[in-house]
């Protein structure tokens, strides 16, 4: 039976998570440390481990099907792959940043300057859909440190929590794109990898949905049920049990994350109690 081949990243900031992912799958792996190539013991997956650079390219040729890496390297890279899942992890942006004693006027700021990247094809579209005329200094590296040693006038780089630009004296100024890390594909897959490639999407859907929702359960009055369930929906419906008290229930049902404090809130006020709230491990809909 053929397998389907997965590039992860080898070391950096999304390595830990995609492996994460695989193992909230039910997925193991074997995994020697320095190793370039490893198998699932229980699924038809190789995992083959890259720098994130090459992984686009590779699954454009086939060397690989599948992989996981940042919406940015996607963009960047401009490889004719399939993007499949957004994976919730890996959140970042990439952003123009300027020294922080320079006044910003708008896109027109970077007319006629030089700018330091990683990313010069997502810089060269932004800088042309804006008409701005701009010298792109294309480094690998460290590229919030040119402006101070006179390599460039300002940056184009990934921010998370914008430390790094703060340390050297660089405002944010720009967001050029927000990015997380996505699962993408080959678009030829045989019908066999396409077959195996669902079933591991069907996990990475089940694995996001409960990262997203809370069981929750609270007692109620009989009363109260009626609106309580306005408030939460549940899947199909919340689940209604009597309690051993008259006249109060015990009501089931899940609850968005982000939508968490602010339910909670009506909730209370509709006259819940004893509200529990659960994580939820696996969540098919
Ligand atoms: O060796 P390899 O080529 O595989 O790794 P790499 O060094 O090129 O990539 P890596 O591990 O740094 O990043 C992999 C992916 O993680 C990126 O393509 C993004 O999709 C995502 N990601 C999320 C980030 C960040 N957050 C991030 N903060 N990538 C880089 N950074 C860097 C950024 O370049 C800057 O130097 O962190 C610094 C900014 O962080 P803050 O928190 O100070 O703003
Ligand atoms: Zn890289």
């Amino acid at each position: 039976m053929s397998k389907l081949k997965i590039a992860i990243q080898k070391s950096g900031r999304l390595s830990e998570k995609s492996l994460k992912l695989l193992s909230e799958c039910g997925i193991n792996i074997s995994n020697g440390t320095g190793v370039l190539k490893a198998t699932a013991t229980n699924f038809p997956l190789e995992v083959l481990f890259l720098r994130d650079d090459d992984i686009p390219q590779y699954i454009e040729q086939q060397v690989v099907d599948i992989g996981i890496v940042g919406e940015n390297m996607v963009l960047e890279k401009g490889k004719d792959v399939e993007t499949y899942e957004q994976l919730g992890f890996g959140g970042c942006r990439l952003s123009l940043a300027i020294p922080k004693e320079d006044k910003f006027t708008g896109p027109d700021y970077f007319e006629n300057k030089k700018i330091a990247t990683s990313y010069p094809n997502i810089l060269r579209g932004y800088f042309a859909s804006n008409k701005i005329n701009a010298e792109i200094e294309e480094i690998s590296g460290s590229v919030e440190i040119a402006p101070g040693i006179g390599l460039a006038d300002a940056v184009c780089d990934i921010v998370s929590s914008g430390s790094t630009l703060l340390t050297n004296g660089l405002k944010e100024v720009e967001t050029i794109l927000k990015s997380q890390a996505v699962l993408i594909g080959n678009k030829g897959l045989n019908s066999e990898k396409k077959k195996i490639l669902e079933k591991l999407l069907f996990r990475i859907k089940a694995v996001r949905n409960a990262a997203e929702n809370k069981y929750i359960l609270l007692n109620t009055p009989d009363s109260s049920i009626k609106k309580i369930c306005e408030i939460l929906p549940g899947m199909k419906s919340p689940t209604i049990l009597p309690l051993a008290v008259k006249g109060w229930s015990s009501l089931h049902s899940v609850v968005k994350e982000d939508e968490f404090w602010e339910r909670i809130e009506l909730l209370k006020e509709a006259g819940a109690e004893g509200i529990l709230v659960i994580p939820i491990e696996k969540m098919i809909i």
